[in-house]
């Protein structure tokens, strides 16, 4: 652990409860055309105006039964979509000038009823005299909380005039002293210096609290019951050169352990932490890497950790998710995406599975699972990309092979 330099505390402004003034009527809010169609296999929900960055499937808007799809990119846009089988309609929540990057959703706010959705997004700027490509990027984070045509965007942090960027961003119960969920964010302020933040909301303010700081990049975190000789949730932290750190809160500190320093090939840009595995107690770590394609499962059993290399692949993967969408199997899935490809993964006994699922017409960007859609039972996969579509990949356009391995 290191100190955090001064130069971060002096380029960084945070600015706690700041509403943008993004409070959309009935009357102003922006429908986009609605899709219908007679196909019963409807794959294609909505077409943005820009690759689609990132997507999360969530009961947001207490005012529709089930989940609600929001998705975010280049247009600049978060686009809430909301329906049922062959019938979908979207709606914009925000609008800002630059690319959303990443979306997740939870109780962040328990005043208000239902979960809220967090976009964090890379603000357009015109450069100042003397920069060049690799100036300071502006990087905001908004909590969307609202229902039906009414929504309201709270700016929880922004950068000024830093040189920062948030490698991964998640929403779920990273602080057990504050009521509810709450955003962790790993960001790289200047260069090579790891700043890993929890935004916690108690209901009248948000406290901005660092969680972890060190020489590498934080790449992404996760949180889950992963190790059993510790009580309680572990948050998991991948650094830049491959090691895996725990974080474990201890009243108001979080303490940081190295679990695993593997080789540079092990490492991650990615983790997902959930119960891919019925056969090894409690939840896994899964880690999508970033020098040799892959996905990877790490368990810990007795205090030692074993490390599954589950799937290669010819390019790097560029989203992993936890679902359970695959009857056929007991348990929760995998589903990873790599090109056009979406490849579903799962276990039976010791042994590792794999098929490509689904091919998109461009290359894919991000993935989520949940019911979104009540005329199909259980869960729904939505993917997204370059080609700017929303697909839905209903069980029954699964290869009929699968049920078969
Ligand atoms: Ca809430
Ligand atoms: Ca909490
Ligand atoms: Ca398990
Ligand atoms: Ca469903």
């Amino acid at each position: 652990m290191k100190p955090i330099p001064v130069c971060f505390l002096l380029v960084v402004s945070i600015c706690l409860i700041v509403n943008t003034g993004v409070n959309r009527s009935a009357e102003s809010a922006d429908f986009l055309p609605v899709v219908s169609s007679n196909d019963s296999l409807l794959k294609y929900l909505w077409q943005d105006t820009a690759p689609i960055r990132c997507i999360a499937v969530g009961d947001f808007d207490v005012t529709s039964d089930g989940a609600e799809i929001v998705c975010g990119g280049e247009s600049g846009n978060v686009t809430m979509l909301k329906g049922r089988r062959n019938t979908w309609t979207a709606t914009t929540l925000l609008e800002v000038s630059g690319t959303i990057e990443f979306l997740d959703i939870g109780d962040l706010d328990i005043l208000h009823e239902g979960n809220e959705i967090v976009v964090a997004s890379l603000d357009d700027h015109l450069p100042l005299a003397g920069e060049g490509p690799g100036g300071p990027e502006y990087w905001g984070i908004r909590v969307l909380a609202g229902s039906g045509n009414n929504w309201n965007s709270t700016l929880v942090f922004k950068t000024e005039n830093a040189f920062g960027k948030i490698w991964g961003l998640k929403v779920g119960d990273f602080n057990i002293s504050n009521p509810g969920d709450e955003i962790i964010a790993c960001w790289e302020f200047w260069f090579d210096i790891a700043s890993v933040h929890v935004y916690s909301y108690d209901g009248v303010m948000w406290t901005d609290t660092i969680v972890y700081t060190g020489n590498m990049v934080i790449m992404d975190a996760d949180i889950g019951e992963v190790n059993s000789s510790h009580p309680g949730t572990e948050i998991i932290l991948l650094d830049e050169d491959g090691e895996y750190i725990q974080l474990v809160q201890n009243d108001t500190s979080w303490e940081p352990t190295c679990i695993w320093a593997p080789p540079e090939i092990y490492a991650g840009r990615e983790v997902e932490i959930g119960d891919v595995d019925v056969h090894h107690p409690g939840d896994e770590i899964v880690v999508r890497t970033r020098f040799v394609p892959g996905i990877i499962l790490l368990t810990e059993t007795n205090t030692s950790w074993t490390p599954t290399w589950i799937l290669n692949g010819s390019v790097l993967f560029t989203d992993v998710g936890i679902g359970d969408i695959f009857r056929n199997h007991a348990g929760k899935e995998l589903i990873a995406i790599q090109d056009r490809n979406v490849t579903l993964i799962w276990n039976r006994g010791q042994r590792w599975y794999h098929q490509v699922i689904w091919r998109d017409l461009a290359p894919l960007s991000c993935l989520s699972v949940g019911d979104f859609d009540s005329y199909y039972p259980g869960d729904e996969l939505v993917v997204a990309g370059h080609s700017r579509y929303v697909s839905r990949i209903l069980y029954r356009l699964f290869p009929s092979s699968l049920d078969i391995v």
